[in-house]
């Protein structure tokens, strides 16, 4: 009896030992698993065939790294050296392999050591980057540690992307994030394959690009007053109070940035906001609205109305003349100088949200209407989009912006970045456009990812799970005009870089996939599996990360004699535990088996959750009296 036990267990080991999947993220093309490990010995070196610098930056980065947490010295040799004594070999491909296209690689890992090899630096990038995943956390903690295995499983590894944009956007105006701060954003973002970042620079909150023809943008636009609490919901700033809040970036950060990102094989898209979202650059250059006053950089406090009808408006003209000649003198010269400073093909001008109220007003605006012909504001909107379009292209760039660019006639040759759903990007792609997907239900990452108990107050809700159902391919849509997609961080509401990145991860980790990894075989459990693999890597790296998968959401419904609350947990496997009597749960209090009607005279429920006899979520605290309002 014993023996067939034991027998049984080990057949069971063995099957879990063979089957066991490699936790990569995004999820390869296609991964073979083998048997044994490589291991990292004192000896190691990095051995580049191909004499190229890029490649010889990505084997400098291994090394870096390899060499800091083993505290080997892993040198790169150039050549002829083989798998053969634990060493690591990065090899171009002399005739490309169509299969692995310019940014796809192969990764084996033999008992001996390791090989990757693609057609371009990029892929061995990638390359590098699946494989510093097989490796230990430690791998990502930057320093020295002892005593740890250095081992990577053997496999076999063919992966390339499902797109070619890969894209997060990062809002630095709402709240300012410094040169070095945006810097590791990148560095996070590249462990994932993410190739894009598209740089919100500019909004009714602060300009952040120096532009040295307009030098009022960044002395005066770029400052407001130092507020914390709830955006949008402020107190107005007294005149006495110093604005000397914010930062922006000179000529020469933007160029080291780009350079660092290029470095890392990431394009920079630069976004400057038109024609509304634009108070930053009003309250320098009045003369550039339709509507004679003076203006401040906006500092959180309310100045658009957002009515359930759709029809927003603004408070304050937030938005620039398209009538006024000098608008497109002014953004001639913006662009221009932004197209300096930004080798990536695209130039975003924003184009979303812009109030019409004012427009409506302006005695200029009419008479432009009657000059040029237009019906309505939709095509006043359109003949100001189909001017940027030109300036654009006069710098050599293609434009791109927001799917509200689609109104009164999209101009010849934009791309259109779909937010407001898919729909805008559908149309666009269907009319022979270049299409970025990047739709709020999807992609929102400003969005609250738990239950609103637990997250900084924000309109609307965006799952984990939500995220992972992105597919920026509708069917019926021309694959060829659909670049990729990208998730968008807003920041009105992130003050600093942990918060940015706990919206960040793994919320990323869901949109890498949509955009990296094939569509077939796509399964939440196996993902959540996989992400669980990265959790230990962000702690390592430092990097923030949100727990809210491990946190369900409280609905409330009205019960007999009292509201009866239902658990919803977003991952399989959670133990929640609960308590009536204000004291903090833990894995022996009672579980939750089935919604619970709240006994007669709690004030409060807590609720806390585990997997595996491990503390995942943060303790949850709801009043009766909010269950209740849930009830309604
Ligand atoms: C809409 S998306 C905006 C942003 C806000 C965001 C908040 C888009 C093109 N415009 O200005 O920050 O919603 O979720």
């Amino acid at each position: 009896m014993k023996r067939l036990f034991l027998l049984a267990l080990t057949a069971c080991l063995l099957t879990t030992a063979a089957t066991a999947q490699l936790r990569i993220v995004p999820q390869p093309v296609e991964v073979k698993n083998g048997e044994g490990f490589f291991r990292l010995s004192p000896s190691t070196a990095i051995g580049l065939a191909g004499n190229n610098a890029e490649a010889t930056r990505v084997a400098n980065m291994l090394s870096k790294k390899l060499s800091t947490v083993t505290g080997y010295t892993v040198p790169v040799t150039g050549g002829a050296i083989n798998m053969g004594t634990s060493n690591i070999i990065l090899s171009l491909n002399t005739t490309a392999n169509a299969t692995l296209g310019s940014e796809g690689y192969q990764l084996k890992v033999g008992t001996a050591g390791a090989q990757i090899t693609a057609n371009t630096a990029a892929g061995l990038f990638y390359g590098m980057q699946t494989f510093l995943q097989l490796l230990p956390a430690e791998v990502e903690g930057g320093k020295k540690v002892e005593n740890l295995e250095w081992k990577a499983p053997v496999a076999e590894i063919t992966d390339y992307p499902r797109f070619g944009w890969r894209g997060l956007m990062l809002d630095v105006s709402r709240h300012f994030f410094t040169k070095d701060e945006v810097k590791r954003y990148i560095d996070d973002m590249v462990k994932y394959k993410f190739n894009l970042l598209h740089w919100h620079l500019t909004d009714d909150q602060g300009w952040r690009i120096e532009i040295k023809s307009y030098p009022r943008l960044t002395e005066v636009g770029a400052w407001n007053v130092k507020k914390e609490g709830r955006f949008n919901y402020f107190s107005k700033p007294e005149p006495d109070e110093p604005r000397n809040y914010g930062g922006f970036y000179t000529q020469e950060d933007i160029k080291e940035i780009v350079q660092y990102a290029k470095e890392r094989f990431v394009n920079v898209l630069p976004e400057i906001d038109v024609p509304g979202h634009s108070m930053a650059a009003i309250a320098a250059y009045p003369e550039l609205t339709s509507t004679p006053g003076t203006y401040q950089v906006n500092s959180g406090e309310k100045f658009m109305e957002w009515p359930p009808s759709g029809h927003f408006y603004g408070l304050i003209d937030n938005a620039l003349n398209p009538a006024n000649e000098k608008v497109y003198t002014f953004l001639d010269k913006v662009f221009g100088e932004v197209a300096q400073l930004f080798p990536f093909e695209y130039l975003h001008m924003g184009g979303d949200e812009t109030a019409r109220n004012f427009w409506e007003k302006s005695e200029d605006i009419k008479k432009l209407m009657a000059k040029e012909k237009l019906k309505n504001l939709d095509e006043v909107q359109s003949y100001f989009v189909k001017r940027v379009t030109k300036i654009v292209n006069s710098k050599g760039k293609k434009l791109i912006g927001w799917d509200e660019i689609l109104q009164g006639g999209l101009a010849p040759g934009a791309a259109v970045m779909s937010w407001q759903g898919m729909k805008g990007g559908i149309e666009a792609a269907k009319q022979g456009h270049e299409v970025v997907m990047s739709p709020q239900i999807f992609t929102y990452i400003d969005y609250m990812q738990g239950d609103r108990l637990m997250e900084p107050l924000v309109y609307a809700s965006l799952r984990l799970k939500k995220t992972y159902e992105f597919d920026p391919l509708p069917e019926g849509v021309d694959a060829k005009y659909i670049k990729g997609g990208q998730a968008n961080l807003w920041t009105e509401q992130i003050y600093n870089l942990r918060q940015a990145q706990y919206m960040t991860w793994p919320r990323g980790f869901a949109i890498a996939e949509a955009v990296w990894s094939p569509k077939a075989g796509r399964n939440f459990a196996n993902f959540v599996d996989r992400i669980e693999n990265q959790f230990p890597k962000l702690d390592q790296a430092q990097t923030k990360w949100a727990p809210s998968m491990y946190e369900p959401d409280v609905k409330a419904a009205k019960g007999v004699k009292n509201v009866v609350v239902t658990l919803v947990p977003e991952v399989d496997g959670l133990d929640m535990h609960y308590s009536f009597d204000n004291s903090w749960p833990d894995q022996y209090y009672p579980k939750y088996k089935a919604p619970v009607e709240v006994p007669k005279d709690a004030d409060k429920m807590r609720i806390v959750t585990f997997k595996n006899g491990k503390q995942v979520g943060r303790f949850m605290t709801i009043s009766v009296e909010e269950l209740k309002l849930r009830a309604k």
